[in-house]
């Protein structure tokens, strides 16, 4: 098996740690002193489930025992995909616990992405629901292990089949529990796949409890605190800006939304006097639209945090006076680097950017497309190493000298430029994936699963902007032999068992791609170009 590293230099490692961030916890640690100091308190909302702290550790210590109980050894791998419910927890917990890795998918990916999560984490064990949202994860479980026989652990939370229930766990008091290193890899977080299939990141106990301990106290979070998960629970965001764990952290009360519409998630603020939560712009948008006529009272929440993509100022500013509470803009990601405008900021910051760094030892550089650092106030790319910035990414060479500097800098992808009072301002990306409200979608992925149709030629993908969306995927065709009609070339991108976000939002049939004098383009010029003609085109766009 590949092993997990971090890979931090020992001259960096020593001095994070000289410096206060890493402080030698880990997850289970901090679980149990957690359990210990605030038993009764409420940990955990999901459904008609209320757990305490106490819960959280009693469940979370059977869990472990059940994994360890299956044969799983410490280290062994297990991919997670799960909706917002209690057992989430109770599952990643239990796996920390037992010192099992979990490797964090998303209830919308499908057998292309959990057989790739599985491949290259290596994984032993693959837990999953056994229905969410009108899918049937059982089903696709089955598909999974006929294309890998050799995986030979599926665990169901609720109706399990002929997999195994993870109802059935049970505490073995035989069973003793190590403890971590907590400079070992706690887990495997996916990235946005800029390029091709997304690329597994591997977090440090270290480093990932010093970005959300850190992110608790910027977002000045206590045992009041009532954190909404309304995002994905295995996305980056809700997971530690400051999300969930920031809120475990603090010893506050996490509640889970099963969807992040107003219709859902407004009864549970008022219920659970929700005081923060996290959304993406064009969540935020819709709730903007539905409070003013909400008969449900918003007044607990106190801070509304929007990321994963760039919220406009125009939006910002109705934050405050439509919700009455404060924006924070959130500007992260799952490979580190996380920006926030802080709560007391100025209200032109608030709106404008997208937030300063966590740490004073976040090194933020902003280059021309040489290397060369750009003029202070200009747009350049961003590059960042830091406490919590991975160093590399797992089983993966050729992303490693792609997105890693010689000297440890992660390159973004993002174009920044930095205000005078250190703020990043996000002006764009260098990179040709699609943010599709918050979603990254990777233009080669798509192109690729386009061009397994008979009937397609050449494809090119690019983003076009939406503004409900933010951007949205518009796959340019050329056809060869019979045409095939736009729809079918949607459904057959479903047969290819992608996450549905992936499936483009719009084709455009063309004869050919425009060659240079050469007949030669990149990729990335081709993409430029036709997305330009998109938007400079009044007939294209009327086509649609
Ligand atoms: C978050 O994480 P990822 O890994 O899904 O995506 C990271 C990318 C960034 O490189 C950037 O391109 C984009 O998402 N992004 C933003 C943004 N926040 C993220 N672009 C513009 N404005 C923003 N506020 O998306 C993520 C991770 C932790 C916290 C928040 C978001």
């Amino acid at each position: 098996m590949i092993p997990l590293e971090a890979n931090f230099p020992t001259d960096f490692a020593a001095r994070y740690r000289e410096k206060g961030y890493w402080r030698g916890e880990t997850f289970s640690a901090l679980l149990r002193e957690r359990a210990e100091r605030f038993g009764s308190r409420t940990a955990l909302v999901g459904g008609d489930q209320r757990w305490t702290y106490a819960d959280l550790l009693d469940k979370a210590e059977v869990a472990a025992c059940g994994f360890l109980k299956l044969g799983l050894k410490p280290g062994d791998r297990v991919v997670v995909q799960l909706p917002n419910i209690p057992e989430f927890f109770s599952v990643v917990f239990g796996l920390f616990i037992a010192r099992l890795v979990p490797v964090y998918a998303l209830p919308a990916h499908r057998q292309t992405e959990i057989v790739h999560f599985l491949q290259k984490s290596e994984a032993a064990a693959y837990v999953t629901a056994a229905t969410h949202d009108g899918f049937d994860y059982r089903d696709l479980a089955r598909s999974i292990k006929l294309e890998r026989p050799e995986l030979e652990r599926v665990i169901i939370i609720g109706e399990a089949q002929e997999f195994i229930s993870f109802a059935s766990f049970e505490r073995d008091q035989a069973i003793v529990f190590e403890p971590a290193d907590p400079s070992s890899v706690a887990f495997l977080q996916i990235s946005g796949g800029s390029t091709g299939l997304s690329k597994l990141i591997p977090r440090t106990h270290d480093d990932y409890i010093y970005s959300f301990r850190a992110s608790a106290e910027i977002c000045q979070l206590t045992e009041e605190s009532a954190y909404l998960v309304a995002l994905p629970a295995a996305h980056n965001f809700p997971m530690s800006s400051p999300g969930y764990f920031g809120v475990f952290y603090a010893g506050g009360t996490v509640v889970l939304a099963p969807s992040p519409s107003p219709e859902t998630a407004f009864p549970l603020i008022e219920r659970e006097k929700v005081t923060i939560t996290g959304l993406v712009p064009p969540l935020a948008l819709l709730w903007l639209q539905a409070a003013p006529s909400s008969k449900h009272d918003l007044s607990s929440l106190q801070v509304l945090q929007v990321g994963g993509a760039k919220f406009m100022p125009e939006s910002a500013k109705r934050v405050r006076p439509t919700l009455g509470c404060t924006l924070q803009q959130v500007f992260g990601m799952a490979e580190g680097l996380v920006n926030y405008t802080r709560l007391d900021d100025p209200e032109e910051i608030i709106v404008e950017t997208q937030g300063r760094p966590i740490s004073p030892d976040d090194e933020i550089l902003i280059v021309d497309d040489q290397g060369n650092p750009v003029a202070e106030g200009e747009a350049g790319n961003l590059l960042t190493r830091g406490p919590y910035t991975i160093r590399n990414y797992h089983n993966d060479p050729g992303a490693n000298s792609r997105s890693f500097t010689q000297d440890g800098f992660y390159k973004t992808g993002d174009i920044v430029k930095r205000t005078p009072e250190g703020y990043l301002v996000v002006q764009g990306r260098a990179t040709d994936h699609i943010n599709r409200a918050g979603e990254k979608i990777s233009a080669d992925e798509v192109e690729d699963h386009l061009l397994a149709h008979p009937n397609v030629f050449d494809a090119a993908v690019v983003s076009i902007p939406d503004p409900f969306l933010g951007e949205r995927i518009c796959a340019f065709v050329i056809p060869q032999g019979e045409k095939p009609k736009g729809p079918a070339l949607k459904a057959f991108m479903r047969t290819r068992r992608v996450a549905d976000f992936k499936v483009p939002d719009q084709i455009v049939f063309v004869d050919a791609f425009e060659l240079t004098a050469v007949g030669k383009v990149s990729r990335k010029e081709l993409r430029a170009r036709l997305r330009a003609q998109f938007l400079g085109d009044e007939q294209l766009k009327a086509g649609q």
